[in-house]
């Protein structure tokens, strides 16, 4: 399928997403909306991915929504927001943390509302220098959404969550590193190099066992100790049962390289 708001291929395991409307941030509009939930669909469908890694072309990320999309003129009757994020944002955030491999999010600029908070919703964010992070929908009489006031709490506490999110300050990628909101900040030059070197470790690896380490963590945020300790016993069976399991115990008993099939 050829797009125009994206750009997308699968390689070698892994399927690379950009973001391609850099004259406006790569703001989604309809168009946008709907190729990337096509693209998600042939990540879902293809057996030979083990990664997605999801970035922008241009001087941003992701400003949110487009919204020159929007009919505020005078009179005209409101916009149903919450239709637009169900049909839109709910089912693209539900694929992402749920995609059964890592998804690696490399944040190339800007990120604001809900461009900041699809990269939050990320397996593992690494951004730019100069890249930063804006809650925005403060500034426009929003409110968080694409997850943020779940995800944000749980990255950074209560105290910053609401802060961030009342205020709509621009973070910087090494400030969102300190504060625990991204995985690393990297020298602009190196983002691509270091995120495709992260995309291509993951496509050699136990993309089952993978997934499974993927869902404890997700789960634990709602989950008691006991509860987790019983989770943990559940997917510790299925990791037990696949095939990169036995390769990974038998290459290191006979002291030779895994050969993961992801299988
Ligand atoms: O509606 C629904 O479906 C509900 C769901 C909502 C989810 C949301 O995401 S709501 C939040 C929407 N996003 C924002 O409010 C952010 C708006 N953008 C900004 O605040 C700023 O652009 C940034 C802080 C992100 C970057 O500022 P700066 O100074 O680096 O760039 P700029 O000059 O503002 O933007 C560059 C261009 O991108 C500019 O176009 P121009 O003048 O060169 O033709 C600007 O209009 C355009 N642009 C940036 N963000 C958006 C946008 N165009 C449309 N929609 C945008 N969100």
């Amino acid at each position: 399928m050829s797009y125009e708001t994206i750009e997308f291929a699968i390689s070698e395991g892994i399927a690379v997403l950009t973001l391609n409307r850099p004259d406006s941030l790569n703001s989604f509009n309809a168009q946008m909306h709907s190729e990337v939930r096509s693209a998600l669909k042939e990540v879902k469908k293809d057996a030979s991915v083990r990664c997605l890694l999801l970035t922008g072309n241009g001087r941003g990320f992701c400003a949110g929504q487009d919204l020159g999309d929007r009919n505020v003129a005078p009179g005209s009757e409101a916009p149903n927001l919450g239709e637009s994020i169900e049909k839109n944002y709910t089912p693209m955030l539900r694929t992402i943390r749920s995609l059964e491999m890592p998804v690696i999010c490399a944040v190339n600029g800007v990120a604001a509302g809900a461009g900041a908070n699809i990269a939050f919703a990320c397996d593992i964010v690494l951004a730019a220098k100069s890249a930063s992070f804006i809650q925005a929908f403060c500034k426009i009489g929003l409110i968080p959404d694409c997850g943020g006031t779940w995800t944000l709490p749980r990255l950074v506490g209560p105290a910053r969550a609401m802060a961030l999110s009342l205020l709509g300050d621009k973070i910087s990628a090494e400030q969102a590193e300190q504060w625990g909101m991204i995985w690393k900040s990297v020298d602009n030059e190196s983002l691509k190099t270091e995120a495709m070197a992260m995309a291509q470790h993951f496509a050699s690896q136990p993309t089952k066992g993978l997934a499974l380490i993927k869902r404890a963590i997700q789960a634990s945020a709602n989950n008691t100790f006991d509860e987790q300790l019983d989770l943990e016993r559940d997917l510790q069976t299925l990791a037990g049962r696949t095939d990169d399991y036995r390769e990974g115990v038998s290459a290191f008993i006979a002291k030779r390289k895994p050969a993961f099939k992801g299988q």
